[in-house]
Order: C-alpha cells, then sequence, then structure tokens
C-alpha cells in the first residue's frame, strides 16, 4: 500500500537564500564536469519536492511555479490521486511492452483519447513516450494513408528535436543549429500572426494556401501539420477564421489535418484542445505533456480510416503507453474532470490577462498580450515600435528567478514572456506571481 505522504511543502513562495542557494551551486558544478553542455538549464535551482504550484529546492526555497515544466503539470505537483495510481501500478508491474503482452490501461488510455479529441467519428490512437515521437509517427501515417510526401509546417512552429521534427520546426537557434541534414519534403508557409502581419484570418489562410499551390502541389502534400496555438514560437494565437479555413481547404484536397496540441491541449486553454474553441475537427491530434502529470507519454489520435491504413506492425517502440505512464494519464484526465480545471483554466485566464492588460497601460514595452485560458503571454517590443525587446524578456525572467517565481521566455525572437500556471494554483499565489511579474515588467522597462 502507499503511505500517505505528508505535506511539508504548504502553499506560499519563500526565498531563504540567495538563488540559486549555496546546494544548488554545488549540484551545478558537479552537473557542468558530467553533463552534456548542450542541455542547458534556464534557473538552476535543484529540486527536491514540489506540491500543487510550489517547487521546494535543495536550500528549502518555496518557489511558486508558473510554467508547469513547459505545460506538463497541468494538475499540479504531486497530486495525491495520481501519487497513488502511479504507485500501485509500480508495485503491480512497471513495463511488459504493448507490443508483446498488452494490459488494459493502454486500451483505456486511448477510448479516453476518442472521447475527448474532437469530433464525434470513429478514432484509433496510438501511444509513444515524447511529443516529438508522436509527431513523427502522425507524418509516417499521414505519409502512408494519403501515398503522398509533403508535408506543410509553418512559420514559427515547434515540434520537437528529432531529426524529422527539426525540420519540422521552424527556428534555427538551438534548435537546428549545424544538426543537419535535415529530413526532406517539408514545406514552410506563413503563418496567421495578427500582431505582425495585420492580416484577416481569412486573408492569412488565403496567403498561406497559395503558398502551398503555388510551391508545392495541392495533390503532393499528405498533411498540413500545425500547432493551433504555437507554443514556442511565441503563443502565437492565429486570426480568427484561419484553421477553419485551413481546415476546409485540406478537406477539399484530400490532405490530412494534423493539429500538435502537445502545449495548447489537455484543458490549457479552458478547452480540452485548443482547437475545440474554433469548432475545428482534425483528422489527427498529437497530445504528449499535460496528458498524463509529468509521465512521459504521447499520442497519436486520428480518423480510423487513416490510422489504421498502417499495415500490421509499422507502428510501435519498446516503451510506448508504458503502464506507469498510462495509469498516470487514467489519473490526471479524472482529476481534471473531477476538479472542473477546464473551467479553471478559464478563470486563470481572464485573471491573468486583465493584470497584464492593466499593466500594458502603465510601460511601454509590452506590444501585445494574448492567449486562451491559462496559456497567456506577453510579447515585449522596443517603445514605440514592434521592434522585439528580447533583453526585457530575458531581464523579466531573471527579476522574476531571483525571487523566486517561474516564468518561461518564448518566441522566434526571444522576445514573448508565457503563463503556464498549473490550474490548480490558488488565487493567493496567482495574485503573488503576477504582482512579482509586473514589478519585473515595470523594472525592465
Ligand atoms: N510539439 C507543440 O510544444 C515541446 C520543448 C522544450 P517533446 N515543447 C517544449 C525544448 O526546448 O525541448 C513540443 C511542443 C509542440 C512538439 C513538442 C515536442 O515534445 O516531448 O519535447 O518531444
Amino acid at each position: 500500500m502507499v503511505a500517505s505522504i505528508e505535506s511539508t511543502v504548504g502553499t506560499e513562495r519563500k526565498v531563504v537564500t540567495a538563488l540559486p542557494g549555496p546546494k544548488s551551486q554545488e549540484l551545478h558544478a558537479r552537473r557542468k564536469a558530467v553533463v552534456s553542455a548542450g542541455v542547458t538549464v534556464g534557473f538552476p535551482v535543484y529540486i527536491d519536492r514540489a506540491e500543487g504550484a510550489i517547487i521546494v529546492d535543495v536550500d528549502g526555497n518555496h518557489i511558486l511555479d508558473l510554467g508547469s515544466g513547459i505545460a506538463v503539470t497541468s494538475i499540479g505537483h504531486a497530486v495525491p490521486e495520481l501519487v497513488k495510481a502511479v504507485s500501485e501500478q509500480v508495485a503491480a508491474f512497471t513495463h511488459t511492452c504493448f507490443m508483446v503482452t498488452p494490459y488494459e490501461s493502454y486500451v483505456q488510455v486511448c477510448e479516453e483519447l476518442s472521447a475527448l479529441t474532437p469530433g464525434t467519428h470513429e478514432k484509433r490512437t496510438a501511444l509513444f513516450n515524447s511529443g516529438a515521437e508522436a509527431v513523427e509517427n502522425a507524418v509516417k501515417i499521414a505519409r502512408h494513408a494519403t501515398g503522398r510526401q509533403a508535408i506543410i509546417v509553418f512559420d514559427h512552429a515547434y515540434h520537437g528535436r528529432t531529426n524529422l521534427t527539426m525540420a519540422l520546426t521552424a527556428k534555427n537557434m538551438p534548435y537546428k543549429d549545424g544538426f543537419g541534414p535535415f529530413a526532406p519534403e517539408v514545406y514552410r508557409v506563413s503563418m496567421s500572426y495578427p500582431f505582425r502581419d495585420g492580416r484577416s484570418g481569412a486573408e492569412a489562410a488565403e496567403f498561406a494556401i497559395k503558398q502551398i499551390e503555388t510551391q508545392v502541389g495541392a495533390k503532393n502534400v499528405a498533411a498540413i501539420l500545425i500547432e493551433p496555438i504555437q507554443g514556442e514560437g511565441g503563443f502565437i494565437v492565429p486570426a480568427e477564421g484561419f484553421l477553419p479555413a485551413l481546415s476546409a481547404w485540406t478537406k477539399a484536397n484530400g490532405v490530412v489535418f494534423i493539429a500538435d496540441e502537445i502545449q495548447s491541449g489537455f484543458g490549457r486553454t479552458g478547452a480540452w484542445f485548443a482547437v475545440d474553441h474554433e469548432g475545428v475537427v482534425p483528422d489527427m491530434v498529437t497530445t504528449a505533456k499535460g496528458l498524463a502529470g509529468g509521465m512521459p507519454l504521447a499520442g497519436v489520435t486520428g480518423r480510423a480510416d487513416l490510422m489504421d491504413a498502417v499495415h500490421e506492425g509499422g507502428l510501435g517502440g519498446t516503451y510506448g503507453g508504458n503502464p506507469v505512464a498510462s495509469a498516470a494519464a487514467l489519473a490526471s484526465i479524472n482529476f481534471m474532470r473531477d476538479r472542473n480545471l477546464l473551467e479553471r483554466a478559464g478563470v486563470l485566464g481572464d485573471t491573468i490577462t486583465t493584470v497584464l492588460t492593466n499593466l500594458a497601460q502603465d510601460v511601454t514595452i509590452i506590444g501585445e498580450v494574448r492567449g486562451r485560458g491559462a496559456m497567456i503571454a506577453m510579447e515585449l517590443v522596443e517603445p514605440g515600435t514592434t521592434n522585439p525587446n528580447a533583453a526585457a524578456a530575458k531581464s523579466i525572467v531573471k527579476y522574476c528567478n531571483d525571487r523566486g517565481v517561474i516564468a518561461l521566455a518564448c518566441g522566434t525572437y526571444g522576445n514573448v514572456i508565457r503563463l503556464l500556471p498549473p490550474l490548480v494554483i490558488t488565487d493567493e499565489q496567482l495574485a503573488d506571481g503576477l504582482a512579482v511579474l509586473s514589478d519585473a515588467v515595470r523594472a525592465a522597462n
């Protein structure tokens, strides 16, 4: 049985040393001797335990988490229901390989994904370990099912760091530089980016579709792959109508519409999936991150005819749909449902948007506040222009970190601060985090 875990964390941010503290610094020195320099750390405090929205480091600092480990721990850290489900599964069995001898939880996760992803059509799912792996498999399946090769991706897109997903990802540094050659038959077209392109959704879609038709040819296109709200690229919310227009074009041309909901999915935006806000029903959806509350699990869920077009044995992997990760996903999904976390994401988003929009009246470096639900960002600019201000983003992140708040930067130009708080963050914790963030913006202004 699982011993009940006494809370030793509490709910308040509490900084007791300079950050990072001495023990973290010692660990960081050890790290340098053995960990590849290619793997960097944003905020080198070493973590001992965590609960809800608070992370405790090895020096006893209680840090407020506004990033959820990049949109993963949406249900919060160390949720007792998840701890119990995972612990019981670990004790029962940790691995058999679903392709060798299967187990029920894998099937249950697929049932949940069939029910939760948009559309009432018949669906199938395959489970994997990471977001990049899910995206790779979605591309494999779309190519196999259509017999076509070209994949359309967008400016500012992020889809992963494996060879194929590097090709799908837009930004060179740090993701691609020197790591080529990249996979062929990947074509990049213009994203709808209202702050910078001034186009309506319909105009931006027409522009992108023209690029596809003139540069690739509709009949060569296997799939359009798009993040309904771009994550790493800068929390770019396409203008209304952009996604429905692209979706209509794919339907008319026998092209598979793949929504990469790895960052925007699983309740983050106040709906199960970001495409739900525009009534778009993708042919395939990739999921990971918030799906399993911190355990590595990813999925490709799609139309049954596409998913079943693959020959037997064509999809798989040793660990895909690992039983411990599957148990975590089921516990996490149930927790989201039981606690109405989708609704909570909407409330958090309203609060964050109000605070940041008011702040934008007082400062000159906020160009735009945007996002949906608990996926909100501010794009920072040089005063009076739309020129990206990456220096401001850097100093804001540092200001927050120095005071024990995790805030993340993103964006093609490195000038966007994004908020991805755990959906269980309390009103008091959020107010505290937003107060520190507001001070940070004023200090950078
Ligand atoms: N698709 C939309 O956001 C992962 C990347 C962090 P993996 N985003 C965080 C980093 O710098 O490596 C992501 C995503 C979208 C795919 C992925 C890839 O997911 O689980 O990191 O492979």
